[in-house]
């Protein structure tokens, strides 16, 4: 399967509730003005709207790349094409985009987790240059999906690889969130790009926590340093960034604890860390992920705000889209801190995480399909 397909299958639940939501937004207003149009569903048959008013059969005639400038650049053309030159779309029901509309949108979104301000900015954006047009669900959902790839295209960045050996990757967040299942995911693609890998369980707080990730390392083929439950963290770091030089590997990965009894001590620990690793290599850490949970929903922003803070955060990962009907946080996360999205996870098996695709993320959110 690939992993579109795997992540609108998943994304089920947020996409059926923006999806759903956009439907209804637009039958909703459609059924007022439906003697004009489709009152009588005869089938097949195109009703004829009010002539002026239909913008889209007809793209030629307009002007709507300058009416238009803040649509995405590189989604619209094709996708506009082929969906608006799509005959069975004619006999979707249209609503007038109105202030009435738009409220709702707004609502909507807001509700879907999409934040106040990127909701608002959204819906100016599908408003501008098609106030009074008539438009469908589908034209709608096309709008929406151009948007949101438009704020998440500069944030799809896969997690950037640097001639530097070993490259130091810290991995942090909250409890739960992900990082030693995430760990283990990336752990197990990069062996199979042929780059070697060695993994440190700095999560010395927990034994399970050291037993998970052995059951990723052997998963991924991947040595995993551990060290007995309550050692200092940052010393099995520093001994797994010297086993790492020692071996030459391309990549060191080092897992943290999401708990600890407060800020203040999760901050002097990977405070210490860095420190250490520092000493064998001044660059390091070289990326700094912070996991978040998407289920989470706004939460997730005070995350970032928070461990931006205690860490030098340089990307995220958003683990279990799956089955949440929350994904619309990751659009208020791009428009509100531009960090980079290296990945996402859609499930708890090791090929369940992949490189964040802006275009195919949202297009599954909002139920549309590739
Ligand atoms: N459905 C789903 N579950 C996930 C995903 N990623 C992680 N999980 C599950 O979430 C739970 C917590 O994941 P962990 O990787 O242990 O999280 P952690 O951040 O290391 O947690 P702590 O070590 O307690 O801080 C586990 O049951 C994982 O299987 C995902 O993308 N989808
Ligand atoms: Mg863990």
């Amino acid at each position: 399967m690939s992993f579109f397909s795997k992540l609108r299958d998943r994304l089920t639940r947020s996409s059926s509730k923006i999806g759903a939501g956009l439907d209804e937004i637009v039958s909703d207003g459609a059924g007022e003005e439906k003697p004009a149009s489709a009152s009588e569903r005869p089938a097949g048959l195109a009703p004829a709207p009010a002539p002026a008013a239909q913008p889209m059969p007809a793209p030629v005639a307009e002007p709507q790349p300058t009416a238009d400038p803040a649509a995405s650049p590189d989604a619209r053309p094709g996708m506009l094409g082929r969906i608006f030159g799509r005959a069975p779309a004619i006999a979707e029901p249209r609503r007038e985009l109105d202030d009435e509309m738009l409220e709702q949108l707004e609502e909507m979104l807001i509700q879907a987790d999409m934040g106040v301000e990127t909701a608002l900015r959204v819906t100016a954006n599908i408003a501008e240059g098609r106030m009074g047009r008539r438009i469908s669900a589908t034209e709608l959902k096309e709008l929406l999906a151009g948007e949101i790839a438009r704020i998440m295209t500069p944030v799809a960045k896969p997690l950037p690889l640097y001639p530097k050996r070993p490259q130091v990757v810290l991995v942090v967040g909250v409890n739960g969130s992900g990082k030693t299942t995430t760990i283990g995911k990336l752990a197990s693609q990069f062996k199979a790009a042929g780059k070697k890998v060695v993994i440190a369980a700095g999560d010395t707080f927990r034994a399970a926590a050291v037993e998970q990730l052995q059951v990723w390392g052997q998963r991924a083929g991947v040595p995993v340093m551990t060290a007995p439950e309550g050692t200092d963290p940052a010393s099995l770091a520093f001994d797994a960034m010297t086993r790492a030089e020692a071996e030459g590997a391309d990549l060191l990965m080092i897992d943290t604890a999401g708990r600890l009894q407060n800020r203040q001590d999760l901050m002097e620990e990977l405070a210490k860390i860095v420190r250490v690793i520092r000493k064998k290599d001044p660059s390091a850490p070289h990326n700094t992920l912070l996991v978040l949970d998407a289920t989470t929903g706004q939460n997730a922003l005070s995350q970032v705000e928070t461990f931006r803070k205690l860490a030098d955060v340089s990307g995220l990962v958003m683990t279990k889209l799956d089955g949440t009907a929350r994904g619309g946080v990751l659009v208020a996360l791009a428009d509100r801190f531009g960090l980079p999205i290296h990945a996402i996870g859609v499930g708890e098996q090791i090929d369940d995480l992949d490189a964040f695709d802006a275009r195919e993320f949202a297009r599954a959110l909002v139920g549309l399909g590739d």
